[in-house]
């Protein structure tokens, strides 16, 4: 007998008391709305989804169609239901407080609406990204401030991954998970429980075409494993890159690998390319859930004290072997 979505989060509930009702419901309403981002993404042409919007996010970035469809959905599915006060996303500047006509509830959910976007075109998997936290106690009227928490302060985070299939996975601090989509049933089914990254691993992830402005001790850890068997690893290399990190760190969640987005010298006032507080932090206690670790070079991410709500950071996660290892010739150069 398969187990849904729904009878994994009640037996959750009640076996670990690691989710309380509101949050079952906040897992099940982002659940839906993944399943309704992922009938759009499937529609393609054939839905009029695709291309630019006419916009810019805060990021400054072009907003796909899709991007601007899979935030209006996860607002909409959420806003209603009691279980958030606010809401924060890539592509609105400023926090999303749940109007007043409705009732609020305890949490704050972030999200990176539709990661990968720029693969959304060309039929390459792409994902929805989301973190929980708790608002602060007596915090009535919510701010941004409210939202600046350490990655470790997380209640739940997962994404789901829209590719050959539609894969939620997810940790509320048990391990990870993941729901595969039975598109007859419409529903999430458990298909595979308690994920571990192999420590070591033959494969890493990072966009060579920047290989010139990064920093020395990425280039040391890229050149020796460049070097194969031949080389200082003693062993030869494969490289992955999707750019879509959701397609990325599914893959090390699934066989292992190690996924570096660095700081580089392109735009050297910017500590990197990726969000702190709705694609790393989610992506990195994901990874620790799964015995896998997750540094910005220097310190573990989920202990970085963010600053602002759209803060980039420095990425490399995976395979705990190769993440100390980096983050060593980072420490001791
Ligand atoms: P680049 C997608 O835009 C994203 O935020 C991540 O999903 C992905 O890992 C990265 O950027 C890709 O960046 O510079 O290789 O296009």
């Amino acid at each position: 007998m398969s187990t849904s979505l729904s009878r994994y989060l009640v037996e959750q509930q009640r076996a670990k008391g690691k989710i309380p009702p509101e949050l079952r419901l906040l897992l099940e309403v982002v659940a839906r709305a993944c399943k309704s981002i992922s009938h759009s993404v499937n529609k393609g042409a054939l839905g009029g989804v695709l291309g630019s919007a006419s916009t810019e996010n805060i990021q400054g970035e072009v907003q796909k169609k899709l991007d601007i469809i899979a935030n209006e959905v996860l607002i909409d599915a959420n806003e209603w239901g009691g279980h958030l006060a606010a809401m924060a996303s890539e592509e609105m500047d400023s926090i999303y407080l749940v109007p007043n006509r409705y009732p609020k509830g305890e949490y704050l959910l972030l999200f990176d609406p539709l990661d990968g976007s720029s693969n959304i075109d060309v039929n390459v998997s792409i994902g929805t990204i989301f973190s929980v936290l708790k608002k602060p106690d007596g915090v009535e009227d919510v701010s941004e401030k409210d939202f600046l928490q350490s990655g470790s302060q997380q209640v739940t985070a997962g994404y789901c991954v829209y590719g050959p299939q539609t894969t939620l996975v997810l940790t509320v601090g048990n391990g990870v998970d993941m729901f595969t989509l039975d598109r007859e049933q419409g529903s999430f089914v458990l298909t595979h429980e308690g994920i571990q990254i192999p420590a070591d691993t033959k494969e890493f992830a990072i966009n060579m075409s920047n290989m010139r402005h990064w920093d020395d001790p990425v280039k040391k850890y890229i050149d020796e494993c460049l070097q194969g068997k031949e080389g200082p690893r003693g062993k030869d290399f494969n490289m992955r890159w999707i750019a879509s990190m959701v397609a990325d760190v599914h893959r090390i969640l699934t066989r292992g690998g190690v996924f570096m987005y660095p700081w580089d010298k392109r735009e050297p006032s910017k500590p990197g390319k990726l969000r702190l507080m709705y694609e790393a932090n989610p992506m990195s206690w994901l990874v620790e859930q799964a015995g896998g670790a997750a540094t910005n070079g220097k310190q573990r991410i989920l202990d970085i004290v963010p600053t602002q709500l759209h803060e980039r950071v420095s990425v490399i996660l995976g395979s705990n072997n190769e993440v100390e290892r980096v983050t060593g010739y980072h420490l001791k150069p």
